[in-house]
Order: structure tokens, then sequence, then C-alpha cells
């Protein structure tokens, strides 16, 4: 297991921890307090994402279609290593760390569970915020903006029951199948995805979007796993039955999510890629695929961070 104990970095980096029945079950985040839904003071709250990780994408998307962009900064730590989430380059973070646990020992010294992205940093108080990518996502879409809301209200019953029904077999259903030490565990969770995957091509029939006539964190909670799909999930976690290009309403739905403003900007393929691949415990080799080909607006290959603008 790798996590911290009582402040201690604990153990070789493993993605998951064992419960016994080889089955992946996610731990609950830690930090869950809530920015007010007032404009923030520039440069005080910093984003902790990385390429590959669909959740922190979800923040990302969050900050990106909301245009937010000059009042939330954002740190990418790309490398997963032996302890934690690595920057490439300490001065990245507004702290000069290197590794994201030292950022969480900051928050709390006594810190016990996982290190995980995305993290909402606030930087006058030192303090993490929270570290649910869902709740991070919906305290982003409640700051003023000119942009619509990524949950109307009056559409919101509708998005979280799709919401809910997505993650347990779907965004989560990738990693249980991905990670599944037991062929029962890997066949329970790889048929919930396709079933899944079945749906949704069967709801967007003649629909641009999941919910309404506008994109909403619905279409951002599918967005994030469809761009990672036959890149990483069919290979490296055995999703294989299909592709996702081999639903026609998803592929085009993937593609006016990538065609709006900013959303290409949030994606790097090869960064992706490379850190799926670089996960031993499936893939002991760290060989990188090579296909799929890059998305319309997507680079393939590699990029570097962006330019982090510095905090406190
Ligand atoms: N429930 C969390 C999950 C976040 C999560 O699991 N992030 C992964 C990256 S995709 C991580 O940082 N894993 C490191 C670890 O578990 O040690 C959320 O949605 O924010």
């Amino acid at each position: 297991m790798a996590r911290m104990i009582e402040g201690r970095w604990e153990g070789d980096w493993r993605p998951t921890d064992e419960d016994g029945d080889g089955a992946f079950l996610r731990k609950d985040s830690v930090f869950r307090d809530t920015l007010p839904p007032t404009r923030p003071e520039p440069g005080r709250y910093h984003l902790f994402a990385a390429w590959t990780c669909p959740w922190a994408h979800r923040a990302l998307l969050a900050r990106t279609l909301k245009g937010l962009e000059d009042v939330i900064d954002v740190h990418f730590a790309n490398t997963l290593g032996d302890h934690s989430w690595e920057f490439e380059d300490p001065s990245m973070s507004p702290h000069g760390d290197r590794w994201l646990y030292e950022l969480y020992l900051r928050a709390d010294p006594a810190y016990t569970g996982r290190v995980t992205v995305p993290v909402l940093w606030d930087a006058r108080d030192g303090r993490i915020v929270n570290n649910e990518s869902s709740e991070i996502l919906a305290m982003l879409d409640r700051l003023p903006s000119d942009a619509p809301s990524l949950r109307p209200a009056d559409l919101l019953p509708e998005i979280e029951a799709w919401s809910a029904r997505m993650y347990g077999a779907l965004n989560n259903g990738v990693y249980r199948a991905g990670f599944a030490t037991t062929q029962e565990a890997y066949d329970d969770a790889v048929v919930g995805v396709f079933d899944m995957l079945d749906q949704l091509e069967a709801h967007l029939e003649g629909r641009d979007w999941l919910v309404g006539d506008r994109p909403t964190e619905a279409d951002v909670r599918l967005f994030v796993t469809a761009f990672r799909f036959d890149a990483a999930y069919h290979s490296l976690f055995r999703c294989n039955l299909r592709r996702y290009a081999d639903h026609p309403n998803l592929l085009a739905h993937l593609e006016r999510m990538l065609a709006l403003p900013g959303v290409a900007d949030t994606c790097d393929l090869h960064a992706m890629r490379a850190g799926y691949a670089s996960v031993r415990a499936i893939n002991p080799t760290g060989i990188v695929p090579i296909g799929p080909h890059p998305l319309p607006g997507v680079s393939g290959s590699p990029r570097r961070s962006p330019a982090p603008q510095r905090g406190r």
C-alpha cells in the first residue's frame, strides 16, 4: 500500500489497496470544504491536476467551460512515482514542492490516506479546500461567470441520475475492470461498462447532449472517460469488447465536446496514454501502446505543461 499514515509516506506506490476479493474499491476523498460562491482573490486558489487523471479532468473542464482561467491557477504533476505525484519542475508548485504528498502534509501534518489529484489548494491559508472532483466541479460551477451553468437547476435531477449511473458502471467501471485481480471481478465490471455504453449510444440517437440542449456536467463526466477509452482502457484495462469509436453517436458526442472552445487544450493524448502505461501493476514493461491516432484537435505528441502562474 502506498499512502500517508499519520504524516508518513508508507510503502511503494500501488494503484489499489487490497480488500481481499480481487475487486477495486475507490476510497472516499478526505478534504471536503467548499469555496464561497463569490469571485476569488486572484492567485489564491490553485488546481493541482494530471493529464492522465479523468477525475482531475472534470475539474479542469469546469474551469475551462466556466471561463475561470484567470481566477483559478492550474499546475500539473505528470508522473506518478514512488512518492505520489511528482512535479517535473518543483517551481511548478506554489510552494516549491517536488511531490504532491508534501502539499498534503502542509495541509495536515498528520494526514492519513491516499494522495490524489485533483486538489483545490488555498495558497493564502495553506490548506486543501477539497480533493473530491465531483465537489470541485460543482463549486467551480457556482463561481461568478458569464458562461452558462453546467448544473442548471431545472435539469439537475436528470443530470445527477445520469452521473450516478455513469459513475458506477463506466467512469469507475473501467477502473474496476482494469484493476480487478480475479476473473469474476473483471467479468462483473467489464459487462457493466459495455452495457452502459449501449445505453448511452441509444440515448444520444438524435441528441447532441445527454441532458437538455447544452453541455452539462453529465457531458463532462462522459467525456473524461470517452477521451481515455480507446487509448488506455481498451488495451491496458482490457475493456476491449468494442472500441469507443465503434459507437457512432458516442463518437460524435466526443467530437462535439472536443470542438467546444478550450476543451482540446485540457487534453494531452500522449501524456495521458503514457501515464496509464506507467502503472506497472497492469503493464509491467511500461511499454506505451502506439494507438489510436490523435483525435481531432488533440495533440498526439508530447507537449510541455503550460507555464504556471505563481500563487503566493
Ligand atoms: N474520488 C477522487 C478520486 C481521485 C483519484 O483517484 N485520482 C487518482 C488519479 S486518476 C490518483 O491521484 N491516484 C493516486 C493514488 O490513489 O495513490 C476524485 O474523484 O477526486
